[in-house]
């Protein structure tokens, strides 16, 4: 029952490495089929090659327009017959087309504790507030950008002499721990992602995730 899964990326991809990783030592119920860069030459795909996993560009630059693109994009994922798609840095805006093609299929990894700064530049407007902690969310990708169901956060403090690199460093050694962990409980079909009275809402193990994600309490 080990599902196939598509990253999308469109830079370094320590991210993706964390998954790939995750599925070679069991930890993650499935297998990276293949990833998909929109950028040219990212150090993402490198890895990618490395692990010895299909790997392509498909560049928004040639395309006119957002719908082109992402049909496009959709003809090439298909390829694969994923059951997961995961975006993973990836830095274009999707149609909701494309959206909901994958309705239910598709997480993100965004650097913030949603619904608090949505959009890009997350660390610096952070530490602009003068906020105390910071975070990283995954949630189900919808048409709302940055908008869908959050399924679990992790946070981290934020000191007087952070900058903006020190803060995406923090982040990145949570997002490399609760990645792999969400990717999974899609896999394994523990997550959904479910409609209710016009809004969607994640489900873990049969009970409705709060707002703010899975929480311990
Ligand atoms: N698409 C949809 N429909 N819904 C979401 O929740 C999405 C999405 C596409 C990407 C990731 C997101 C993030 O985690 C993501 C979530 C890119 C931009 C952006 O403004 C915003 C949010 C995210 C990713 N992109 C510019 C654009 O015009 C290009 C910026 C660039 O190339 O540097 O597409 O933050
Ligand atoms: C991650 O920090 C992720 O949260 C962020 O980009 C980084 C990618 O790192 N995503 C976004 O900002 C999406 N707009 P990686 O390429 O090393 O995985």
């Amino acid at each position: 029952m080990t599902k196939k899964i598509v990253v999308l990326i469109s830079g370094n991809g320590s991210n993706l490495q964390a998954i790939m990783d995750g599925c070679s030592s069991n930890a993650i119920a499935g297998q990276v089929v293949a990833v998909v860069s929109n950028r040219p030459n990212v150090y993402g795909l490198q890895r990618a090659a490395d692990a010895d996993i299909a790997n392509a560009v498909l560049d928004h630059k040639q395309f006119e327009t957002r719908d082109d693109y992402d049909l496009a994009l959709i003809e090439l994922i298909d390829k694969y017959q994923p059951d997961v798609v995961i975006l993973a840095g990836f830095m274009r805006i999707l149609t909701a087309n494309f959206v909901n093609h994958y309705q239910g299929k598709m997480l993100n990894i965004h650097p913030s504790l949603l619904p608090k700064y949505q959009g890009l530049n997350t660390h610096q407007r952070a530490i602009d507030n003068g906020d105390k902690e910071h975070g990283v969310s995954v949630h189900f990708v919808t048409e709302e950008l940055d908008g869908g169901p959050v399924v679990l956060q992790a946070k981290v403090p934020i000191f007087p002499e952070d900058s903006a690199d020190d803060l995406a460093q923090r982040i990145h050694v949570q997002e490399h721990r609760i990645y792999p962990m969400v990717t999974d409980w899609l896999c394994r079909e523990r997550l959904k992602m479910q409609a209710q009275d016009g809004e969607f809402i994640a489900i873990l193990d049969h009970h409705i995730l709060a707002k703010q994600g899975y929480a311990i309490d």
